[in-house]
């Protein structure tokens, strides 16, 4: 272990008002994946994560649910973990808010900033926002609205009239100018900065920090009339989590403290940008070094998330296509400086062509291909110039891709690895080794042997996205793999080690066509002539007359419509159809179609489709639903 580096990372702590979702995730993955990265290279980690429990939010949810509060809230807390879990989120600690050596923390806190200065009593007039937790200042709307929406998520804002403690926000514009002006990298993107700059140079007033309505929050210090507003207890869990506040723990928080990289979204940027800086400033801190603000994943045009009722189940998608693929569509598909929108297509459109052809195809081919010429050992050739250029590819990969990753451009440094495995699959298929194992033995081995070392390289700089899969990858062409040394120095050194290969299942499975249903029609109603098939097949497939009752949208896809559909007798069924393009859901409510009804049940976004509908296509392709004759029952055998 390098002992001279140190890197400490966050995720926000998230709100505990029910499961997490895809955005939640995505923050969480991004925070892993930078963990690992540094892992991978043999140095010290912490990564903190965690949940938000206090504040009016949190409180306002668990009343809507009629249940005790911190009951309320402990009932999500398995979600979040076995989430991470199942998602080889490897963190350090969960810091929840109503850990008792939390809340002392934040309450000897607010002790020291009164004691010099920084906080003191008065009385707060306003605008407060509880979807957010957040007051509005004067700049946030225009002075003769009569009730302002809120300027960041446009929903209705609450008088608040009441005394309370402030902190003196105003003092710090100054100091968080120069701070920025001086560390043009500690946020990051650029865009998200511009925007910080000039909110601060436009004013900063001083910051309500404590509540009389609200009973839900840490006690204020001396003073238990008040609890502290939520932000000024979650922000401290950066602190809190790694022994701030904590006697024994002094040692341990003066070697993590300051976070190498804190990541958040856009929606609470001005929060970490400004109150966190302004708060660690008052109290003789170190300031983070670097804000990671990611774009939202949104579903159609607008942001996923809980309140809005349009989010995407990630234990769905684990079920269905696995962590290290998800992981991977979200590091890859999501630009860090963008929004994105999420699309169940896409993701098996990547997980088909980058995964399981470029990097998955390019494994299976080399060690079948060793394996059909008796071949299990490779130890390293003389390279020819051919080899030189790849190997020359390999380390120009890894430099791009250290740049990339230690901005925190994911996106980037993973465009860079597959540059690189298109340069690894030419050069294989343009070598035809599977000539050569005829005709040149020598040059057999040189192939295989390069592509064994493309391989170790490109799965080291994948590790962090992808750990399983490639610690599959590693066992197949025998690299040692454990977290003692520093693997991407290996990726620069000399080749010359030897590999031992082993078959087994391809890496990546190719998602099954989610359009499934429709393209077995299509296969179906295909005339074959050269393939007919006997009368026994025929009656194997079981068609019934069914009517749709039920029909909604899949917000996830662009082609999903989920069913439920009577079919009398038979009882009612749960039934996908991807024909999204073609109708609305009132376009099929109450209309009759037929249905394979023996098809074996497969699972679609985590649940399950009991059957098929027969869709026709015409030449331009145009879907439509096939119907029975008139009045037929519901339920009955088409023969
Ligand atoms: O704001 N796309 O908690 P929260 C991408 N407790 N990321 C998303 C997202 C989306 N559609 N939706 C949520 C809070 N996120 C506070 C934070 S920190 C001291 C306190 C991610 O549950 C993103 O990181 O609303 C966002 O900033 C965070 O979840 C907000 O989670």
């Amino acid at each position: 272990m390098d002992k001279s580096k140190k890197f400490y990372v966050t995720t926000p702590i998230y709100y505990a008002t029910g499961k997490p979702h895809l955005g939640h995730l995505y923050s969480t993955v991004l925070a892993d994946v930078q963990a690992r990265w540094h892992k991978i290279q043999n140095i010290n980690t912490f990564f903190l994560t965690g949940t938000d429990e206090f504040g009016q939010k949190v409180a306002q949810a668990a009343e809507k649910a009629n249940k005790d509060t911190k009951a309320f809230i402990d009932e999500f807390i398995p979600a979040y973990k076995n989430l991470w879990k199942n998602y080889e989120i490897d963190y350090t600690h969960f810091i929840r808010t109503t850990d008792t050596y939390h809340i002392k923390a934040v309450q000897q806190w607010l002790s020291d900033l009164m004691q010099k200065g920084d906080i003191y009593k008065g009385a707060y007039e306003g605008w407060y926002c509880t979807p957010c937790e957040t007051y509005l200042t004067e700049k946030d709307f225009e002075k003769d609205v009569k009730n302002p929406l809120c300027s960041s998520c446009e929903r209705a804002t609450q008088w608040v009239s009441e005394e309370c403690y402030f902190f003196k926000l105003s003092e710090y514009q100054e100091k968080l100018l120069q701070f920025y002006k001086e560390n043009p990298n500690f946020i990051t993107p650029k865009e998200r900065a511009a925007e910080v700059v000039a909110f601060v140079a436009g004013g900063l007033q001083d910051l309500s920090i404590s509540r009389t309505t609200l009973k839900w929050g840490v006690p204020f210090p001396g003073d238990e009339k008040h609890v502290t507003y939520v932000w000024a207890d979650a922000l401290n869990n950066y602190i809190t989590g790694i022994g701030y506040g904590q006697k024994s723990k002094e040692e341990e928080f003066q070697k993590w403290w300051p976070a190498d990289m804190q990541i958040l979204g856009k929606d609470i940027v001005r929060f970490h940008a400004i109150f966190w800086p302004a708060f660690l400033m008052a109290s003789g801190l170190a300031l983070p070094k670097k804000l990671l603000v990611h774009g939202w994943i949104k579903v159609g045009d607008q942001k996923m998330s809980k309140s809005r009722n349009n989010s995407v189940d990630p234990q769905g998608l684990y079920e269905q296509y696995g962590a290290d693929a998800v992981r991977y569509y979200l590091m890859r598909q999501m630009a860090i400086t963008q929004d994105g929108n999420f699309s169940l297509d896409d993701l098996e459109q990547k997980i088909t062509s980058d995964l399981a052809n470029d990097l998955g195809n390019l494994l299976q081919r080399m060690v079948m291909l060793a394996d059909k010429n008796g071949i299990s050992e490779i130890s390293a050739r003389t390279w020819t110039n051919q080899e030189k250029e790849l190997k020359e590819a390999s380390d120009e990969m890894e430099s791009v891709f250290r740049k990339e990753m230690n901005r925190g451009f994911c996106h980037m440094a993973l465009g860079a690895v597959w540059k690189f495995l298109n340069q690894s699959n030419a050069y294989f298929h343009q070598n035809e080794p599977w000539l050569l194992a005829r005709s040149d033995r020598d040059a057999f081995h040189r192939v295989l042997s390069a592509t064994c070392y493309s391989l170790r390289a490109a799965a080291i700089l994948l590790w962090p996205v992808m750990p399983k899969k490639m610690e599959e990858l590693f066992l197949r062409i025998g690299y040692p793999f454990s977290l003692d040394v520093n693997h991407v120095a290996v990726i620069g050194a000399t080749w010359d080690g030897v590999f031992t290969l082993q078959k087994g299942e391809p890496l990546f499975e190719k998602p099954e066509l989610k359009n499934q249903e429709l393209d077995n029609v299509e296969e179906s109603t295909k005339i074959k002539e050269e393939k007919y098939i006997t009368i026994d097949d025929v009656i194997k497939v079981e068609l019934r007359a069914g009517t749709i009752i039920e029909c909604e949208e899949v917000a996830e896809s662009d082609k999903l419509l989920k069913m439920l559909v009577d079919f009398g007798e038979q009882g009612k069924r749960q039934i996908f159809a991807g024909v999204k393009k073609y109708y609305s859901p009132d376009d099929l409510k109450g209309q009759q179609g037929v249905f394979v009804t023996n098809l074996k049940p497969r699972k679609m976004l985590g649940q399950e489709s009991q059957g098929m509908m027969l869709t026709t296509k015409d030449a331009e392709g145009t879907v439509a639903m096939v119907r029975p004759g008139k009045n037929a029952v519901n339920g009955i055998l088409l023969q």
